[in-house]
């Protein structure tokens, strides 16, 4: 299992401005960045790959639709529009070192039409994400969608109906992100939710109920943990959360109080407990 940290817990953007967090990141505990890749053009690649690699961190990349550019659209010059900017994404995370590009890949986060899903959006999903699949395996990279809460899509809520996509698109190169955060709302019960998931499992949040310091809040993490093992899984885990006060971010993600005494604290204080956690699970 690797230790992961997004940092959109300091930035919206991850620039040369943010490389010196990379060295505390590493020295405490993590093993990689999951960084920012909104708009691949203002994405400088090659320097984020320099600098994770200068400090032995690995580097993956979450982005979401911008700019109302969907996969699931009925314009279908908007869905092909969707479809090039995710290779131009799958591209400049391929430069920068990432072998994951993870994130609601789909539609935009908050995009809520006030209707249920059609089955002409799940094809044009299955079908969108397919053609893309030539473009992962040339650039090594695997895409893991990430189901969301109710309140932020109503694309892709809970764990069944993204095993279903990833069944349905059937690609090596195409899984889920599954984030205990988003399953602590829509699932029943968050490990079960994880087995469900099952082999198409590339990827993994580790969020606490709250977004707030992993451990701390009432996520059922020794069951999460359990789960993980029963899967076999030896991906990252992933601590997310959203820096308090980053105008449009936060507001993406509702955040709308200081959850903790500092953003950061989540990150540094949560991989402690994900170590012990990781550690103690090898005994159930
Ligand atoms: C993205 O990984 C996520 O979990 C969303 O809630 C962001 O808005
Ligand atoms: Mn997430």
């Amino acid at each position: 299992m690797k230790f992961g940290v997004n940092t959109l817990i300091w930035s919206a953007t991850f620039d040369a401005s943010y490389f010196g967090l990379l060295p505390v990141i590493k020295e405490a505990g993590f093993d990689g960045v999951e960084v920012p890749l909104f708009r691949p053009a203002e994405f400088a690649a090659s320097n984020v790959r320099k600098a994770t690699e200068a400090y032995g961190l690995e580097c993956n990349v979450c982005t979401v639709l911008v700019d109302d550019l969907s996969m699931i659209s009925e314009n279908g010059d908007i869905r092909r529009r969707a479809r090039l900017h995710l290779e131009d994404v799958v591209k400049a995370a391929a430069e920068a070192g990432a072998s994951i590009v993870a994130g609601p890949l789909y539609s935009p986060v908050g995009y809520l039409p006030g209707r249920r899903r059609t089955s002409d959006e799940w094809n044009w999903a299955v079908e969108g994400f397919q053609s893309l699949g030539d473009t992962l395996v040339a650039n090594r990279v695997t895409f893991a969608i990430e189901p969301l809460n109710r309140f932020e899509t109503y694309f892709l809520n809970t764990a069944a109906d993204a095993a279903a996509l990833a069944e349905q698109i059937g690609h090596a190169n195409i899984g889920i992100l599954f984030d205990t955060f988003h399953a602590n709302i829509e699932e029943k019960n968050i490990a079960a939710g994880y087995c469900t998931v099952g082999t198409h499992l590339k990827h993994v949040h580790t969020c606490e109920n709250d977004r707030g310091i992993p451990g701390s809040g009432h996520v059922e993490w020794k069951e999460v943990f359990r789960a993980l093992r029963q899967l076999k899984y030896d991906g990252w885990l992933t601590i997310e959360s959203f820096g308090f006060a980053l105008k449009g971010l936060s507001a993406a993600a509702a955040i709308w109080r200081d959850i903790e005494r500092t953003p950061e604290s989540i990150a540094f204080e949560g991989v402690k407990f994900l170590k012990t956690s990781v550690a103690e699970s090898a005994g159930y």
